[in-house]
């Protein structure tokens, strides 16, 4: 059952685990980054985040759900520090109410302090409708994160409404265009272009979500898109398989 005590309970008995997918340089086919994502094992199955983060929204318990990611997020990224001398960034996806709530970026600086990472190595996934739920907030929180040296990235970009005067005044550092966008390609690719060329302007780094074939994958190197995910390259990996794949074999 997707209550909130139930998660509550999840949460007590380590069941939650975070799965990791590998972010790519198009060019050079090497690992860049990788993004963080929930799964929730139950009884011997794995329960996807769709069927559970939108109760954990609307129950509140997100708040600690979220902070876990983050926390198992850094211990990760020390672990790889330490294990085999390996640093790419980690991003974690943080929801509406999370980002809403007072105790991110307090949470956030303190959990990277206490496992000694360097913030550069931590990124937060925000979508564009969060950002634009209160875009005064939003700025004041999002300095507030870049000030103290992590990464910002916009994710499902192009499915909100962002207001294009207030993207150049949020600190952001990287743009992900959605993967509905990418999954037209290569026929209708007008809206990745416009996307493409926004984030030039704007000195963003652009990372193309849900890369499923090579001809998608050649449009964007084309383009001048240089990072990556996607089916094409690799699902969403247990961490010991992603470490057998991308790190232990270099
Ligand atoms: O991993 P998967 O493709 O099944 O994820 C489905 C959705 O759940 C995606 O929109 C993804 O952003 C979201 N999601 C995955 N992990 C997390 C998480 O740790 N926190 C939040 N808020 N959303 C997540
Ligand atoms: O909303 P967000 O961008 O965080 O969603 C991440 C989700 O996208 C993950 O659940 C992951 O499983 C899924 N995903 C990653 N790569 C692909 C892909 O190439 N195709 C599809 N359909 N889904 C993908
Ligand atoms: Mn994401
Ligand atoms: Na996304």
């Amino acid at each position: 059952l997707r209550t909130e005590a139930s998660l509550h309970d999840a949460l007590k008995n380590n069941e939650f685990l975070l799965y990791f997918q590998p972010k790519f340089d198009l060019n050079t086919h090497k690992v860049v980054g990788c993004e963080a994502l929930i799964r929730w094992q139950k009884d011997g199955r794995l329960i996807s985040p769709m069927s559970f983060i939108p109760v954990a929204e609307e129950t509140g318990i997100i708040i600690p759900i979220g902070r876990w990611v983050i926390e198992q997020s850094c211990k990760v990224i020390r672990e790889w520090q330490r294990k085999y001398n390996y640093a790419i960034p980690i991003a974690v996806n943080v929801a509406s109410q999370q980002f809403a709530d007072a105790s991110l970026v307090p949470d956030i600086k303190q959990l990277a302090i206490r496992y000694q990472i360097s913030p550069e190595l931590l990124e937060v996934e925000i979508t564009e409708t969060s950002l634009m739920n209160d875009v005064e907030q939003a700025i004041i929180k999002l300095e507030q994160l870049k000030t103290a040296g992590f990464g910002i990235a916009v994710d499902d970009f192009g499915t909100g409404y962002s207001s294009l005067s207030y993207l150049r005044h949020l600190p952001i550092t990287t743009m992900k265009i959605d993967r509905a966008f990418v999954s037209d390609l290569p026929k209708d690719s007008a809206i990745a272009s416009t996307i493409l060329m926004l984030g030039q302007q704007l000195d963003l780094s652009i990372v193309a979500e849900g890369i499923e074939n090579d001809e998608q994958l050649q449009w964007l190197k084309d383009n001048n898109c240089v990072i990556g995910q996607g089916f094409f390259f690799s699902e969403p990996l247990p961490l010991e398989e992603f470490e057998q794949q991308f790190i232990s074999a270099k």
